[in-house]
C-alpha cells in the first residue's frame, strides 16, 4: 500500500485545521490524527477515481496500463518454454487454457479492486458528512479500544505463588477497659481523618482541612493517584473498617491508572503506594492490590536507566524519563531514596516471579558494598552518573534515615537469612554510634548530623525513629550487643519524649538543638512545626513490644491526645507551625502518613501483640506490614540467602 509513504507530503500541503494546539493543547495528538484521517479519505478518493476511469477506457490501453503495475505481483516466474508468451512480465498473449486462466485470474482482481475501492469512497463520503466532532469521537473511541487492549495486556495473571505464613491478622482486642478505650479513640480518630478526606478530598492525594478540599505536593506529580486511600487502606483494614475499606478497595479498582503523564518521586511511591497496596493485599487476600502494585512497579523501572544502575529521584509515569532532584548536591540521587526499594522489590519478585525487581536492588547493594566509605559513614548523596558520592554529609534522619532501616529489615524479612544486610547494618551503626550518637550536658542520648567532617549537634524529628529500629536490630546485634542496643534504643525514645514534653503543644518540632545551653529544643522559627509526623510513636510502639513498659504506652497517649487537641479540626486533622505557641497556626494539611503510620502505630500501641507479631510481619517505612519471606525456597539469582 502506497497510501503511509504519500502522508507526510499531504500533510505539508494542507493547512493546519482551525482547532489549534493552543486551543486545546492536550488535543493536539487527537487532531494530528483526524488530519490525517481526513487526508486518507481524500487519498482514498482519489485513487477511487482513478481506478474509475480505468475502467471506462478501451481495453487495449488499459492492459498496457495494468501490465505495468502488476507484472511483478501477478505472474512474476512465468516459463515461457510452456508456450505463454512473456511481454513485459504480464502475460497477455498466452494461448489456450492458460491464457484462459489468466484472463479470468485478472477478471477476478480486477472486481475485487473495484469493490474495495467502491466500499472505501462510500466509507468517505459517509465519513464526509459528519461533523469535526463526530469524527474526534470516533477517533477517541478508537483510542480507547487501544487503551483497553494494552490494559487487559498489563492485568494478564500472575503465576500462582505460595502464599507466605500469614501469621496474627486478628483483631488484637485487648482486655483492660482502659486501654481498649484508648484503642477505640484512636479508631475514632482514624474515622474523623477518613470521613472528612472522603467528603472533601476523594481520589486527591491529600486533604486540606482547613479549606475542605484535595491537596497534593511534587512526591506524587500532577494527577490524582488517590495516595490518602492507598496509604490508608490497611490501617482500615486492621482497625475492622471493613466498609471505608471496600471503599477504597473500590476506588482504586476503577480509578487507579498509572499510564498518567505525571512526574513523581520514586521513593515516595514505592514505600507508599507500592507498599500499601502489597499489605493490603497480604492482608486482604484482594488480588487487584497485587495487580496494581505490580503495574505501577513496571512504571517505576525506567527510573533505574541510569549510568550506574543507581535509579533517579523522580520519573514520569508516561515517558519514563528520569532526573534528580535540583537541590540535591550536583543532581545526585539520595541515599534515603534509593536504598528504600528493597522490601518492596523483593516482595514483586516473589509474586510475579520476575527477577527483574529483586536484581535492581542487589545491584544498588553491590555497588554500595564495593565503595569506600569516609569513616565508615555512608554519605547522603551519590551521584547516578558518576557513581561517585556527592557532599560528605551523613544523617540518620531525613536523606539517610531509611537506608539504615532498610538494611535491617531485609534481613529479618528474609527470615534473617540475608546476612549480608545484617553485616552492612551492624558496620553502619558501629560508624554511626561512634561518629554521630552523644550525650548531651542535660544527660539526653541524641543523634547528630556530620556534615564535611563536623558533628551538628542537632537532632530531626525523623530522627527518632532510631530508636525503634535500634531495639528491632538488637536481637542479633554483633557480639551479642542485643542488652546495649535495647539501652540505647530506649534512650533514643527518652530523648525524643522530651522534644515533645518541653513544647507548649506537647508536640514535637520538626528539628531540635543540643548546643549553647539548649537541650531538645528547636531554636530556628522554621524548624518548630509539627506536620503530623509519626516517628517518636513508631519509636513508642517498638519499645513497648520489646519492654512492655507502661510508660511507652503514656507517651503514645500524650501524643494521641495532643494532636486530637491541636491538631482536630472540624474537617479532619492539620499540621501546626509552632509547637512552642499557645495559639498555633494550622499547615492546612492532612498528610497520607498520618493515616498510614501514626495512627496505625498508636492503635496498635494499645492492641495486643499477637496482632501483626514482629515475628511474622516487618513494617515497611511508611508502616505497611510486610509478611516475612523464607527466601531460602526460591531460586532469585543471586539471593544471599539461597546461596
Ligand atoms: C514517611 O513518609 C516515611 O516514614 C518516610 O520514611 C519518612 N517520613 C515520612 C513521615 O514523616
Amino acid at each position: 500500500m502506497t497510501t503511509p509513504a504519500l502522508l507526510p507530503l499531504s500533510g505539508r500541503r494542507l493547512p493546519p485545521l482551525n482547532l489549534g494546539a493552543s486551543a486545546f493543547p492536550h488535543h493536539r495528538a487527537t487532531l494530528r490524527l483526524s488530519e490525517k484521517f481526513i487526508l486518507l479519505l481524500i487519498l482514498s478518493a482519489f485513487i477511487t477515481l482513478c481506478f474509475g476511469a480505468f475502467f471506462f477506457l478501451p481495453d487495449s490501453s488499459k492492459h498496457k496500463r495494468f501490465d505495468l503495475g502488476l507484472e511483478d505481483v501477478l505472474i512474476p516466474h512465468v516459463d515461457t518454454s510452456k508456450g505463454g508468451k512473456n511481454l513485459g512480465g504480464f502475460l497477455i498473449h498466452g494461448q489456450g487454457h492458460d491464457e484462459h486462466r489468466h484472463r479470468e485470474e485478472e477478471e477476478r482482481l480486477r472486481n475485487k479492486i473495484r469493490a474495495d475501492h467502491e466500499k472505501a469512497l462510500e466509507e468517505a463520503k459517509e465519513k464526509l458528512k459528519k461533523s469535526r466532532d463526530e469524527i474526534q469521537a470516533e477517533i477517541q473511541t478508537e483510542k480507547n479500544k487501544v487503551v483497553q487492549e494494552l490494559k487487559k495486556k498489563d492485568s494478564k495473571p500472575l503465576p500462582p505463588v505460595p502464599l507466605p505464613n500469614l501469621i496474627g491478622i486478628n483483631s488484637g482486642e485487648p482486655a483492660d477497659p482502659d486501654i481498649r478505650e484508648r484503642r477505640n479513640k484512636i479508631k475514632e480518630m482514624m474515622k474523623h481523618a477518613w470521613d472528612n478526606y472522603r467528603q472533601y478530598g476523594w481520589g486527591h492525594n491529600e486533604l486540606k482541612p482547613i479549606a475542605r478540599k484535595g491537596h497534593s505536593t511534587n512526591i506524587f506529580g500532577n494527577s490524582q493517584m488517590g495516595a490518602t486511600i492507598v496509604d490508608a487502606l490497611d490501617t482500615l483494614y486492621i482497625m475492622g473498617l471493613h466498609d471505608e475499606f471496600r471503599e477504597g478497595q473500590e476506588w482504586i479498582d476503577k480509578n487507579l491508572d498509572f499510564s498518567v503523564n505525571s512526574e513523581v518521586s520514586v521513593f515516595e511511591v514505592n514505600i507508599r503506594f507500592i507498599g500499601g497496596l502489597l499489605a493490603a493485599y497480604y492482608l486482604s487476600g484482594q488480588e487487584v492490590f497485587k495487580i496494581k502494585a505490580v503495574q505501577l512497579a513496571g512504571k517505576l523501572l525506567p527510573a533505574f536507566n541510569t549510568p550506574t544502575g543507581i535509579p533517579w529521584a523522580m520519573v514520569n509515569l508516561k515517558s519514563g524519563v528520569g532526573r534528580n532532584w535540583g537541590w540535591a548536591s550536583a543532581g545526585s540521587s539520595i541515599l534515603a531514596e534509593f536504598g528504600t526499594l528493597h522490601m518492596e522489590f523483593v516482595h514483586l519478585s516473589y509474586l510475579t516471579g520476575d527477577p527483574v525487581y529483586y536484581n535492581k536492588v542487589m545491584h544498588i547493594r553491590k555497588l554500595l558494598q564495593k565503595m569506600d566509605r569516609p569513616n565508615g559513614l555512608y554519605p547522603n548523596y551519590l551521584n547516578p552518573r558518576t557513581g561517585r558520592w556527592g557532599q560528605h554529609h551523613t544523617s540518620v534522619g531525613g536523606l539517610g534515615d531509611s537506608f539504615y532501616e532498610y538494611l535491617l529489615k531485609a534481613w529479618l524479612m528474609s527470615d534473617k537469612m540475608d546476612t549480608e544486610a545484617r553485616k552492612m547494618y551492624d558496620d553502619a551503626i558501629e560508624a554511626i554510634e561512634k561518629h554521630l550518637i552523644r550525650k548531651s550536658n542535660g544527660g539526653l542520648t541524641f543523634i547528630g548530623e556530620w556534615k564535611n567532617g563536623h558533628l551538628e549537634r542537632k537532632m530531626g524529628h525523623l530522627t527518632c525513629f532510631a530508636g525503634g529500629m535500634f531495639a528491632l536490630g538488637a536481637d542479633g546485634s554483633r557480639d551479642d550487643k542485643a542488652g546495649h542496643y535495647l539501652q540505647l534504643g530506649a534512650e533514643i525514645a527518652h530523648t525524643c519524649h522530651e522534644s515533645y514534653d518541653r513544647t507548649t503543644l506537647k508536640l514535637g518540632p520538626e528539628a531540635f538543638k543540643f548546643d549553647g545551653g539548649v537541650e531538645a529544643v528547636a531554636v530556628r522559627q522554621n524548624e518548630k512545626y509539627y506536620i503530623l509526623r509519626p516517628e517518636v510513636i513508631e519509636t513508642y510502639w517498638y519499645m513497648w513490644r520489646f519492654t512492655h513498659d507502661p510508660k511507652y504506652r503514656q507517651w503514645g497517649w500524650e501524643a494521641a491526645q495532643a494532636i486530637d487537641k491541636y491538631c482536630r479540626v472540624s474537617g479532619g486533622f492539620s499540621g501546626v507551625k509552632d509547637v512552642y505557641s499557645s495559639s498555633p497556626t494550622y499547615d492546612d494539611v492532612q498528610q497520607s502518613f498520618f493515616l498510614a503510620e501514626t495512627l496505625k502505630y498508636l492503635y496498635l500501641l494499645f492492641s495486643n501483640d499477637d496482632l501483626l507479631p514482629l515475628d511474622n510481619w516487618v513494617f515497611n517505612t511508611e508502616a505497611h506490614p510486610l509478611p516475612v519471606l523464607h527466601l531460602a525456597n526460591t531460586t532469585l539469582s543471586g539471593n544471599p540467602a539461597y546461596r
